[in-house]
């Protein structure tokens, strides 16, 4: 560690964004004073974004957590007394040993996501532990599992068009993704193609930041991209603008593609998105008659009940032109299957007594708690915060709140999960840690050593589950190895050739060190789909029982242009709860800075919605649906199609604030991946 209290100190952010900037931190008297991006980052130059320049509000928080806490209030109440880490360790162990023998292991689950991206915290020590404990196992698909199952249906591989070369790109569709605040650097790319003559095209429920910064904006029906990529495929094939040669070479199922795509005229799937049939002609010859053209497929479009097929019939698009031989052209949505790691070393799954132990989705975590039947007993959360990011967050809260869940939350913070916990364990920051991190978008690994100490009795991830593999006498190697020895695995992986060069060593030495990106140019050859090709028509998703060409399927609860609601519908509005600029899901919505950056919640309203409804610009409206209620203000905006409403930003329920978006938001699963359909929900709203 360097714990020299002045200085300027390398450093990697560890938030879950696609960009894992290079950090500057500025240090006087054992305490940030600054945080800046730093100009030797390959990728991110300096720059870096606002929330994280004000990184040490948060950090340096009064509220931080310091000491382990025992519950002595009711859940919820948020009452805790102060104990010894021996025996918050001694009370978790023994609770352990008393359900495994009691009800199996597998009532014990843990609950935890990429608050920290480090490798050793969340994919190593952590899951170790949980192994050589047999508890059950999570299905971690809140984020962007729909999109992967949909992107892998179609291309294999869980990677794409590396960021630098888009610069090349002269048409960029940005499609569902608001890159402005969640891949900024994405952005600067693009500005440099958009300086070589590039259009830059937003596809979006309503005008976000990005679709304000695009040359064109194009605002459709939530849940419809499935239909305009079809349309798109439509006029491709109609008017020859796609490439026969790459289609034989590199795919499988054109012909069949061109008979769906047949049925997609501009006219239906202009009834269907809201975008005019002149529109959808204009976006199509524009794709098709670029030189190179990327697609940035972001991670709105998935969060539906439909959320892989529209990802997967996007993923369609840049096969039939060709796109995939021109640098900068193809398309990516996450490019995280470059720097795959030694799974099997960090996570050490041959621990685990019960290899088939049952998987819990973490998206129906309220319902997993309700089970009476090998009831969960016991919850693990760490590196996330389910009771404000789940979905149906009541029925969330309502499992939280079960007398007999004993539950364990390490955080920074008193989070509202904390809150319903029965021990707290505080957590460190990553500037306190050693650990590793890899991007989901541009190819550099970084290191980041300790260069803060740890505060109070904050541990690491690393620390807690080591230190509780111990206590429960688990194996003695892999609970005692080092951050080191864990790195050293990680990246010994030689069935991952991206990684291959890739060690600890030059990692001190150089801070950023590329993948090999050579396997990339035979990348088209090997695909890992089951034909090695582009599979435009999949007959695993067939097999899977789901439409094996790219299908428009309407949403469960939901509306298009064709369906309108009816007069009688109790909840005829769409209500889109996207991240915002400030916050990073949860995490900051607790600092007064960030807060402050972003005023407060609230409803953005269509003026034709709000007329209806008597409601006027800063009003105190009530949105609800079966599900729950949220009291938010309301800001009339001509910022989406009529029917849509949007509140931007998962903030912390809070006594003045009470705004939990996910009380709305339905619990059910996506067509693909078992993801979730945050964005798949109705509502009514009305003035109070
Ligand atoms: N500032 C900031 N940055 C972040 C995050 C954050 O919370 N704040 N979160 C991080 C994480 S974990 C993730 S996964 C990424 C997510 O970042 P993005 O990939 O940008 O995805 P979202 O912000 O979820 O949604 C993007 C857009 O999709 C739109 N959308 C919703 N439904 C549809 C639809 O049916 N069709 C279309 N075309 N658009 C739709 C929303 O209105 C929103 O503008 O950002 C990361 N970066
Ligand atoms: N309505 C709606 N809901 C959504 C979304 C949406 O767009 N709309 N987005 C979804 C998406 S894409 C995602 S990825 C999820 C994100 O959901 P989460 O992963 O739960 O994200 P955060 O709310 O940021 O919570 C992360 C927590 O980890 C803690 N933490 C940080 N570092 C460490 C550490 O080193 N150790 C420990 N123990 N804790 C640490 C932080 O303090 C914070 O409380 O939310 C999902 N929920
Ligand atoms: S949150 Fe994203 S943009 Fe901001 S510093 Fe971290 S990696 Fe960079
Ligand atoms: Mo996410």
């Amino acid at each position: 560690m360097n714990d020299s209290g002045e200085g300027i100190f390398p450093a990697v952010c560890p938030l879950d964004c696609p960009d894992t900037c290079g950090l500057l931190v500025h240090k006087k008297n054992g305490k940030i004073v600054k945080v800046e991006g730093d100009p030797e980052h390959p990728v991110t130059r300096g720059a870096i974004c606002n929330k994280v320049r004000h990184m040490a509000e948060r950090l340096h928080h009064p509220e931080r957590l310091m000491q382990p806490l025992r519950r002595v209030g009711r859940k919820g109440e948020g009452k805790f007394e102060e104990i010894s880490w021996e025996e918050a360790i001694g009370e978790i162990t023994d609770k352990y040993r008393e359900l495994t023998a009691e009800y199996g292991s597998e009532s014990i689950l843990p609950y935890s996501f990429y608050g920290n991206m480090g490798v050793l915290s969340v994919e190593g020590m952590d899951r170790r532990f949980f192994n050589a404990l047999g508890s059950s196992l999570l299905d971690q698909t809140i984020c962007n599992s729909a999109g992967t199952t949909g992107w892998r249906a179609t291309m294999g591989f869980n990677g794409g068009t590396s960021p630098e070369d888009t610069v090349n790109a002269d048409v960029i569709i940005v499609w569902g993704g608001n890159i402005v605040s969640t891949n900024m650097h994405q952005v600067v790319l693009a500005e440099q193609a958009r300086k070589r003559g590039a259009q830059v095209i937003v596809i979006d429920v309503h005008r976000n930041r990005t679709a304000q910064w695009a040359d064109w904006f194009l605002p459709l029906y939530p849940g419809t991209d499935a239909a305009l990529a079809l349309g798109m495929m439509h006029i491709l094939f109609r008017d020859g603008l796609t490439d026969t040669n790459f289609m034989d070479k590199y795919t499988v199922g054109y012909d069949e593609l061109r008979q769906q795509a047949a049925s997609y005229t501009p006219e239906l799937v202009s009834s269907i998105t809201g975008i005019s049939a002149g529109d959808i002609e204009k976006l199509a010859k524009l794709y098709g008659e670029a030189h190179t053209s990327y697609i940035h497929i972001g991670n709105g479009l998935q969060h539906h009940d439909n959320g892989g097929m529209n990802v997967r019939s996007i993923t369609c698009l840049p096969a039939l032109t060709g796109q995939w031989l021109k640098t900068g052209g193809g398309a990516s949505r996450s490019n995280g299957g470059y720097a795959a790691m030694n799974s099997r070393a960090l996570e050490r799954p041959d621990l685990r007594p019960n290899p088939r132990a049952r998987r819990i989705n973490m998206n129906r975590i309220g319902e997993a708690l309700e089970m009476t039947e090998q009831p969960i007993k016991s919850l693990f959360v760490y590196c996330s915060n389910p009771l404000v990011v789940a979905p149906d967050a009541e029925r969330v809260r309502a499992g939280f709140e079960r007398e007999d869940l004993f539950t364990v939350v390490h955080d920074l913070f008193m989070t509202d999960t904390a809150r319903y916990a029965d021990i707290i364990l505080p957590a460190t920051a990553t500037l306190e840690n050693t650990d590793l991190y890899s991007s989901y978008w541009h190819h550099y690994i970084a290191l980041q050593e300790p260069i803060l100490s740890a505060p109070g009795q904050c541990k690491s991830n690393v620390e807690v589950f080591s230190l509780l593999g111990q206590a429960m006498e688990f194996d003695v190697e892999a609970f005692s190895q080092t951050e080191e020895d864990m790195i050293r695995e990680a990246l010994n992986y030689p069935r991952n050739p991206y990684l291959n060069g890739v060690s600890l060593e030059r990692l001190q030495q150089e801070r950023y060190v590329k993948l090999d990106m050579t396997p990339k140019q035979a990348f088209l050859d090997s695909l890992p789909t089951p034909s090695g090709k582009i599979e435009l028509y999949s007959k695993s998703m067939e097999l899977a029982g789901l439409p094996p060409l790219p299908t428009y399927t309407p949403l469960i609860e939901g509306y298009d242009g064709i369906r309108r609601p009816e007069p009688a519908d109790a909840y005829p509005l769409m209500f889109i709860s996207p991240p915002n600029h400030n916050f990073l899901n949860s995490t900051f919505s607790n600092v007064e800075k960030h807060q402050g950056l972003e005023k407060e919640p609230v409803l953005q309203i269509h003026p034709d919605d709000a007329a209806v409804r008597g409601i006027t610009d800063g009003d105190d409206v009530t949105v609800f649906n079966g599900r729950g209620r949220v009291e938010i203000r309301a800001k009339v905006v001509d910022k989406m199609l009529p029917g849509t409403v949007i509140s931007q930003g998962l903030w912390w329920e809070g006594k003045d604030r009470p705004q939990r978006s996910n009380v709305l938001t339905p619990d059910r699963l996506s067509d693909m991946g078992n993801g979730a359909t945050f964005f798949s929900s109705t509502v009514e709203v009305k003035r109070r």
